[in-house]
């Protein structure tokens, strides 16, 4: 089974003005269909055309550079289109703010740490919220399509990841230049906080 590149839930112009309709779709139908592509032709005729991306991300020590490249960049755009939202913004509620404010000092503590993290990724990757079986969160970073899942020494964080913000340029180049810190803020305003609580639910 080939993987497929997801249809976004909104429009290429729903995240106007945080996020701009030309680098959305830049974005996910040439870089995200590129991963998408590049990963497929990388596992063709190979055991691992047989497994799901969480198998083969678990396991990508082994695999090939073109397989943890393009798998992780496969894997890491189908949650980061997922946790926008054109009704996003504000704050969780609920069981992940009680986790946020037990574990990392509050939601405008997390929100330091997290932008830190963005902030001082070094090049290319991302930023990560990830949940731990019991609950407990944590943030994290990883170069390039390197994730927390993979079992790499760069993976970060450990758990599962159930918020993450692109850091390569080609995410916010076009509308805000060199601007990483107004990229950031701009991310927080369409977090999609409903389904990130959704993920930490299914995988605390
Ligand atoms: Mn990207």
């Amino acid at each position: 089974m080939a993987f497929v590149l997801p249809k976004l839930a909104y429009a290429y112009d729903a995240l106007q003005p945080h996020i701009d309709a030309r680098t959305m779709e830049i974005h996910h139908s040439k870089h995200h269909a590129a991963y998408t592509d590049n990963l497929n032709k990388a596992i063709a005729g190979t055991e691992l055309e047989n497994q799901t991306i969480e198998q083969i991300l678990a396991n990508i020590s082994k695999a090939s550079p073109a397989v943890r490249n393009n798998g992780g960049g496969f894997y890491n755009h189908n949650l980061f289109w997922e946790v926008m939202s054109p009704n996003g913004g504000g704050e969780p509620t609920g069981e992940l703010a009680e986790a946020i404010n037990r574990d990392l000092g509050g939601f405008a503590a997390f929100k330091e740490k997290f932008a830190a993290a963005a902030m001082t990724r070094f090049g290319s990757g991302w930023a990560w919220l990830c949940v731990h079986k019991g609950g407990k969160v944590e943030v994290c970073s990883t170069p390039n399509q390197d994730n927390p899942l993979m079992d790499v020494d760069s993976k970060g964080c450990g758990g599962f990841p159930i918020f993450g913000i692109d850091v390569w340029e080609h995410a916010y180049y076009l509308n805000y230049q060199n601007r990483r810190a107004d990229y950031i803020n701009a991310f927080f305003s369409v977090a999609n906080w409903a389904k990130v609580a959704e993920l930490f639910a299914a995988n605390k």
